[in-house]
């Protein structure tokens, strides 16, 4: 058995960071942090502004970098606002000004301000990432645990739910317009798995509560963007749970679907996402992994815990990531000895488990 070297699967999973980091004191939070209180005072003297998000967008992203935004078009008419992502997924493109993002870089303007959102470094910014160094200031609102505070000001809080709990924060209450107020909804709803992770906070849940105040359809918001499926993703989800298996008596689950049943089913890899969450709330499992076949016959494997087992420990083994109790990595071989081999290592960390 073989692995291979994929550094990019350490940035697969922007899930909720915050939800497995020691809570820090939110407002000392290590002394990075400088005096940001708002984001308007960091408005007040720019006439240009360009905002950038992490590459392979993910709703919180997408939502912060768009409430940002259209705080900017709405309230500091006079600034002249860009923002650079990568494409986003079709169901974020209800978003208000959704259809302005930049896809590409080509302009070499220099801006007076670059505000990077849900990014722990610059390297995550993609191409975009010639923006922040050009500009005159740079500003970081962030919550992953990795961030080390890269900007001019840096507003990072590696235990909140979702950097668009931290806009909200930044952001006068009496301004978020319903528009605005959709944008930060949809990024805490998305990194927070409905308010179920335990980066969710009382803070988090008040937030929320404003929001709903705003007029916002919040069950359409969660239906559209976070539980529908197409028949398809349906399809694969039957697929992938008709294939999966129990081992260690019963404490992991564990499902493999080949390139094959990807195709009868027409789903892309990235259809795939929430089928190991599926499989992790299975009663009585501590983990859950998840394989699926790239084209080059290699797998993709994702793992989640239920708390148990340091999942982002055998990701590592693989050179692959993650956090602690969501990673991934690929590997080599039969389906079946990826995932013998995957339980080998979780039995180590399950004292009690008997056969594999
Ligand atoms: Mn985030």
């Amino acid at each position: 058995m073989t692995w291979i070297n994929r550094k990019s699967m350490i940035k697969k999973f922007p899930f909720c960071a915050g939800s497995f980091s020691q809570a820090l004191d939110g407002e000392k939070a290590d002394g990075k942090n400088k005096d940001m209180k708002d984001l308007a005072s960091q408005l007040a003297q720019v006439k240009t502004v360009a905002i950038a998000g992490h590459v392979r967008p993910d709703g919180d992203c997408v939502g912060s970098c768009l409430a940002v935004y259209n705080y900017i078009v709405t309230w500091f008419p006079q600034i002249e606002a860009d923002v650079y992502l990568e494409p986003i997924p079709n169901i974020f493109k209800f978003l208000k000004h959704a259809d302005r993002i930049h896809n590409t870089c080509e302009s070499d303007k220099a801006y007076d301000l670059c505000i990077v959102q849900d990014c722990g470094d610059t390297g995550r910014l993609g191409e975009a990432v010639k923006y922040f160094n050009t500009a005159k200031k740079t500003i970081c609102i962030d919550h992953h645990v990795s961030n080390g505070s890269f900007a001019d000001e840096n507003y990072v809080f590696p235990e909140r739910s979702s950097t668009s709990e931290l806009i909200f924060e930044l952001l006068e209450e009496e301004r978020i317009t319903k528009e605005i107020a959709e944008c930060i909804y949809v990024g805490m709803v998305h990194d927070t798995g409905v308010f179920q992770y335990s980066c969710t906070s009382a803070k988090t849940m008040n937030a929320a509560g404003i929001l709903m105040e705003k007029g916002i359809d919040f069950t359409k918001i969660v239906d559209d963007t976070f539980y529908t499926k197409t028949f398809a993703q349906n399809k694969i989800l039957g697929q992938a749970l008709l294939n999966s298996q129990l081992c260690l008596d019963g404490m992991v689950i564990a499902a493999a679907v080949t390139k094959e049943e990807m195709e009868r089913c027409q789903v892309l890899p990235k259809h795939l996402d929430g089928i190991v969450s599926q499989l992790r709330v299975t009663k009585g499992v501590e983990a859950a992994i998840f394989l699926y076949e790239n084209e080059d016959g290699t797998w993709k494997i994702s793992m989640r815990s239920n708390g148990r087992v340091n999942v982002a420990e055998i990701a590592v083994k693989y050179q692959g990531g993650g956090h602690v109790r969501a990673a991934g990595a690929a590997m080599e071989g039969s389906s079946q000895e990826v995932i013998e081999t995957l339980c080998q290592d979780m039995k180590k960390q399950l004292p009690g488990a008997q056969k594999l």
